[in-house]
């Protein structure tokens, strides 16, 4: 009998099998079943608790990765993953993504992060392909995106301490990028190896979110007959919606009704913790008019006569006076004033803050505060808004956010007035104005495509970008580690296959990550990549002339012109394989892009490049450092 319940259990024998060996036992076929319900139940209760496998250190690895939830592995691979790799290949019902450098790899799994929330699986090779992913795991370590990064590891303390490819003598692997993630491990043990890597996706997940790094020694990859437990994501993966207390939140509600001149200040615990409706409802029911601290996506509809744009200490309303400034999941203020030496502080004067979020650390830790609500944002706006609700009267409560808004509602359409009036100048020019590619491909792209953008001075005014699914969608990135928006873009359409995907990028921007377009022709990710080509790096030029100093004056701005030799991107794109074409009128640009959006609806990846108008100081210099070194040689060699 025993021998058959293991049968059973171990799905050598099905149901019908065991009543037929148990009828010739003896047992009728009303005690066969009831003696197989409480195995039915143990059974079940086995597989949604986890089990214990046997396999080589790196099947353990794969085997845990895949009960963590993990959909995709990016990758950029060494030899001493073999361990790994030889688990990973053929497993059923996980991808690999290849990025031909880890820069890429890393921003291909932030984007898919930052659409879709899971956590992201990365490998990387051990210390030089850990090095080359850092700067754009600043990114995603800035932004609080959950990534589980693992990599190979060569242990310095087995004979040589000097071995290639390994921690230099008397270092290890993951101080390389530690002040970039929340944790990092070095695992030697193989036994070990599943358990730290439910570690790093449980760190990786709660919130604040944010990247994690497991090193793993190659000879635990490869140790055979390796037996651990592997756990389902719902074991340890925990998700909870802090509330704020009761006394706080009450505090708040009459601080704001009581307010004269409220100021929201919004970031991205809004956007992750899905809180946009109710940030939305909040500022429109109380009249508040809000403003972006440092944020990476859009939590606020654009075009809402509510929205002030990018927190600005010296913007008219801001000017005017603030008494309530409410940070709503943000960790400050942000604006352009963070960096000014003499210190200068940027929070509105004599304003009263309030702050809500559950990133406890970060809240508060340069401006002052006078009231935290620590909570999950929508839970705090909810309670929020039924505290209010409680202190107002109904027909008060109808009347108060369009009185209140009156004056916001009158300045945010003025400038906008403006705004559009001074762009509508700059269309038809040779070359293309920004002005006019950012209108054209606003109207051009779908009404709720994803602009995945790596572009500073580009123009992006025109675009509604908004919260809905069936709106257009904006993301960055706050940390400005450039080579992020072609990995970036690729990672958010395999998050969201069935949304267009714009990639919009400067030409400098484009070559920090020049092979990512290889990925999306290999594995048909279909985006339209957009490429303003200003012939330079305009940010930083616009930066070297308002220092006012010798570049001002002479227009010879180091290290800014990017033409001569001009960079063919349709030709760079072309060698990996993707379509494209370059626009200098404006009369083709709309032409164009619907040619790059007709190839992505068939599947294939096009690229747009646009030669756009420089604008703002030192606008007209091409000057650069003229050096030939081949005409100071002696030798023709
Ligand atoms: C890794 C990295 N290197 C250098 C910089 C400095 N930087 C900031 S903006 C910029 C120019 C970007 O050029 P482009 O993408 O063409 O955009 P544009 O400024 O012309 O709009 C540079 C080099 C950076 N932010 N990150
Ligand atoms: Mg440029």
């Amino acid at each position: 009998m025993q021998e058959l319940i293991r049968q059973y259990l171990d799905h050598h024998l099905g149901r019908r099998g065991l009543f037929a060996r148990m009828a010739g036992m003896g047992f009728t076929l009303a005690a066969a079943k009831a003696f197989l319900t409480p195995l039915d139940a143990s059974e079940r209760v086995e597989t949604s608790s986890g089990s214990t496998i046997e396999g080589t250190g790196g099947e353990l690895v794969v085997a845990q990765a895949k009960a963590a939830g993990a959909q995709y592995l990016f990758t950029n691979p060494g030899s001493f993953e073999v361990g790994f790799y030889d688990a990973f290949t053929d497993t059923p019902g996980m991808q690999l993504i290849m990025g031909l450098h880890e820069g890429l790899v890393i921003s291909m799994a932030d984007g898919y992060h930052r659409v879709c929330r899971k956590p992201a699986l990365v490998n990387v090779h051990v210390v030089a392909g850990t090095a080359q992913m850092a700067g754009q795991l600043y990114n995603a370590s800035r932004d609080g995106s959950a990534l589980v990064i693992t990599a190979g590891l060569l242990d310095n303390e087995l004979w040589g301490d000097d071995v290639v490819l390994a921690p230099r003598p008397g270092f290890n692997q993951k101080e390389i990028i530690r002040q970039f993630t929340k944790i990092s491990w070095e695992v030697r043990n193989a036994e070990s190896l599943p358990l730290v890597l439910r570690r790093a996706f449980k760190v990786a997940a709660t919130e604040p979110c944010g990247p994690v790094y497991m090193a793993m020694a190659n000879y635990a990859l490869e140790t055979k007959g390796v037996k651990a437990q592997i756990l389902p994501a719902d074991r340890f993966l925990l998700r909870a919606r802090v509330r704020p207390s009761a006394s706080a939140v009450e505090e708040a509600a009459r601080m704001l009704v009581e307010s004269k001149r409220p100021l929201l200040v919004a970031g991205d615990e809004v956007w992750k913790g899905s809180a946009q409706a109710e940030l939305l409802d909040f500022s429109e029911k109380l009249g508040l008019p809000l403003s972006l601290g440092s944020a990476a996506f859009r939590p606020f509809p654009v075009k809402h006569p509510n929205y002030l744009g990018a927190y600005d200490l010296d913007s008219g309303y801001v000017k005017r006076g603030v008494d309530l400034a409410m940070v709503i999941g943000a960790p400050d203020f942000g604006g352009r004033a963070m960096v000014t030496s003499p210190i200068r502080s940027i929070e509105p004067p004599g304003a009263r803050i309030v702050r809500i979020g559950i990133d406890t650390a970060a809240m508060g830790r340069t401006s002052p505060t006078d009231l935290a609500l620590v909570g999950d944002v929508k839970e705090t706006l909810a309670d929020l808004r039924t505290a209010i609700e409680s202190l107002l009267t109904k027909s008060r409560l109808a009347s108060f956010g369009t009185a209140r808004s009156e004056e916001v509602r009158a300045l945010t359409a003025a400038e906008r007035a403006k705004a559009d009036a001074e762009a509508q100048q700059n269309f038809g020019r040779n070359p293309i104005h920004p002005d006019e590619l950012g209108a054209v491909l606003a109207r051009t792209i779908d009404p709720n495509a994803i602009v995945v953008s790596e572009n500073l001075t580009a123009k992006y005014d025109a675009f509604p970008f908004g919260f809905r699914e069936n709106e257009q969608m904006w993301l960055g990135n706050t940390g400005a580690g450039l080579g992020w928006g072609i990995g970036a873009a690729t990672g958010a359409k395999l998050a969201a296959p069935d949304r267009q995907v714009i990639c919009s990028i400067g030409d400098g921007s484009v070559m920090y990550s020049a092979s990512g377009f290889w990925t999306q022709v290999r594995y048909g990710i279909p985006i339209l990549t957009v490429v303003w080509n200003n012939h330079n790096y305009q940010t930083v030029r616009h930066a070297y002339d308002s220092y006012k100093g010798k570049m001002h004056k002479s227009g010879h701005y180091a290290g800014m012109y990017l033409g001569d030799p001009n960079i063919d991107f349709v030709k760079l794109a072309e060698s990996q394989g993707v379509k494209g074409e370059r626009v200098t009128s404006g009369t083709d640009l709309e032409a164009a892009l619907k040619r790059g959006i007709s190839a992505t609806r068939d599947g294939k990846p096009y690229l747009v490049e646009v030669v756009i108008a420089r604008y703002g100081g030192g606008a007209d210099s091409t000057w650069y450092e003229k050096f030939n070194l081949a005409e100071k040689r002696k030798q023709r060699v």
